[in-house]
């Protein structure tokens, strides 16, 4: 594995030049912040990042994310030329030799939280989830809260040029079952998957963050089910999974070990972190160590190690601590500490490993 963290280009609040500190973080993950979803990337601009990364000694180790725009997951006439301008992000990034993409086929909202400061016991805060207060609420009015919420900071899917019309875009899906997105997501896969094969470019789809539908939307990369019938449908290694621990882990029935091993060759990014789960919906995000949450981190680690996994693999949301002003779960300090103990717990597996 490549331990990574996650850069949000020259506006992040945490400079390269910390995320270099960090023992054992060798690149980071990141994206292009001023184009819009739907638009061609091109190789100069892939290329600037890239480099301003490298001087910093690091490598660009990933994307995070090339968003799929609406129209092709709604399945729009439209959605061709949608993925032809994909097909160019991707010859950009293949071009540079960004071999590694990560993406959401989630309609409308990207990852769902209820609360972005939660205080912990230990008085640092986190991102919470009550189902509870998604049933009560209008989308539009939630789309507002968490952008209020937000520090300041524009987090990741919750872009407000995207976000600007939430009702259209309810509208837009409102005849797209689980089906239709699924079969949306083939033909856009079916598409890419030239250009990923001739600059092996392994894609590493989001799971839906909660793991059930929220707002009516539907979701479709929820559990071992689904994933490996995704996988099948697209039987070739550059359609892959990104293997996060919050998202899958946001239902308890999923046995997320046991997803990793049924995956085996085919997840290419991994986000670790640990949830604190108090009821059905209802659950907080916490430190990484496994005795702070309800996951068994070893089991999980082990599991990546045992399937041979050799792609990058990043800390998640971390809490807010120490006075730090940060995106919510994106602070340096607590996603440090995580990449600590995740190499920790590499090393302790692979020192006491038979695996050659
Ligand atoms: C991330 C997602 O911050 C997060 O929760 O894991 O926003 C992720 O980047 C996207 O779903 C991937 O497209
Ligand atoms: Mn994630």
């Amino acid at each position: 594995m490549i331990m990574t963290l996650r850069y949000f280009g020259p506006s992040d609040s945490i400079p390269l030049k910390y995320i270099r500190q960090v023992p054992g973080v060798k690149g980071v993950i990141s994206t292009l912040y001023d184009t819009k979803p739907g638009e061609p990337w091109t190789r100069e601009a892939v290329h600037a990042l890239k480099t301003s990364i490298e001087d910093a000694g690091l490598a660009l180790s990933g994307i995070e994310s090339v968003n799929v725009h609406d129209d092709i997951k709604i399945g729009l006439p439209s959605r061709d030329e949608y993925i032809e301008n994909y097909i160019r992000s991707l010859t950009a990034l293949g071009e540079e030799g960004v071999r590694m993409v990560c993406y959401n086929f989630m309609p409308v909202f990207d990852w769902t939280r209820t609360n972005l400061a939660k205080p912990r016991p230990d008085g640092s805060t986190v991102l919470a989830y009550d189902q509870k207060v998604v049933d009560s609420i209008d989308p539009q009015v939630f789309f507002d809260q968490t952008d209020a919420n937000s520090n300041g900071f524009v987090m990741p899917g919750w872009e407000p040029d995207r976000l600007a019309h939430v009702k259209e875009l309810f509208e837009a899906y409102k005849d797209v079952d689980s089906q239709k997105l699924f079969d949306n997501l083939v033909y856009f896969l079916r598409a890419i998957m030239p250009v990923c094969n001739k600059y092996d470019i392994r894609m590493a789809i989001h799971p839906d963050d909660p793991a059930w539908p929220v707002f009516g939307l539907p979701r479709i990369i929820t559990n071992q089910e689904n994933i490996l019938k995704f996988l099948h449908a697209v039987d070739d290694v550059h359609n892959g999974l990104t293997f996060c621990t919050g998202s899958l882990g946001t239902d308890l029935n999923n046995d997320l070990p046991g997803i990793i091993r049924a995956c085996k060759g085919r997840i290419h990014f991994a986000h670790v972190r640990n949830l604190q789960h108090f009821a059905p919906g209802l659950f907080e995000e916490a430190a990484h160590l496994s005795a702070d949450g309800t996951f068994d981190m070893y089991e999980i680690v082990k599991a990546l190690y045992d399937t041979g996994f050799d792609g990058p693999i990043r800390p998640d949301h971390g809490r807010t601590l120490w006075g730090e002003v940060c995106m919510p779960g994106y602070g340096l300090y607590d996603r440090a500490m995580g990449a600590c103990y995740i190499n920790g717990l590499w090393e302790a597996i692979e020192k006491s490993s038979t695996r050659k």
